[in-house]
């Protein structure tokens, strides 16, 4: 009987030792935050949406579904849009790689939401190339107020997909398909 008992210890140090994994990566990851705060962008990416929207939310937000989840659940849209969330950081954008809010994304956070106005420019990304992003944008959700609008060309140039509040594909343009096509975004 002590020798099992001995076996059962040494397998149990041994489950012990196994590392848990739950790092982030700059750069490599899966899912993307930018946080375009007053003192300029910082940008981090992870394994998971919901490690994006933790360090988005400077940790408001820990338990966030995953990220095709997020972008039809009411519950999350709820979460972002408190006032105790919207004290950190307020997430005013998800972009997604794929369509149908699915694939990769990035989500982007700022100090404040938007203002009502349209003819006012909230926030915007002059070169969706800075974070890997150029050319890929299928789908994408606004939060907090905001509406976005996706532009062929850096610097807003181009044609432009118009202001829009959310949607699980990406429009055609005076025949050019914005799908895998924006280079820029401004949202207000
Ligand atoms: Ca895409």
């Amino acid at each position: 009987m002590r020798r099992i008992l001995i076996a059962i210890g040494a397998a149990l140090a041994a489950l012990a030792v196994v590392p848990v994994a739950a790092h982030a990566e700059s750069g490599t990851g899966r899912h993307c935050a930018v946080q375009l705060t007053q003192d300029g962008p910082r940008h981090q990416c992870f394994g998971t949406f919901r490690q994006a929207i933790a360090f988005g939310t400077d940790g408001a937000i820990t338990s966030a579904p995953d990220a095709t989840a997020a972008a039809t659940d009411p519950g999350f849209q709820a979460e972002v849009e408190h006032p105790a969330t919207r004290a950190a950081n307020v997430l005013i954008g998800i972009e997604y790689d794929a369509t149908n809010f699915g694939g990769n994304t990035f989500s982007v956070f700022r100090y404040a939401a938007c203002t009502g106005p349209t003819n006012d420019v909230d926030k915007q990304i002059v070169d969706l190339d800075v974070i890997g992003w150029n050319d890929k944008v299928s789908s994408f959700r606004t939060y907090n107020n905001c509406i976005a609008d996706h532009y062929y060309l850096t610097n807003f140039g181009g044609v432009h997909t118009g202001y829009l509040g959310s949607s699980a594909t990406m429009p055609v343009i005076n025949g050019t398909n914005m799908n895998d096509n924006a280079r820029s975004i401004r949202w207000s």
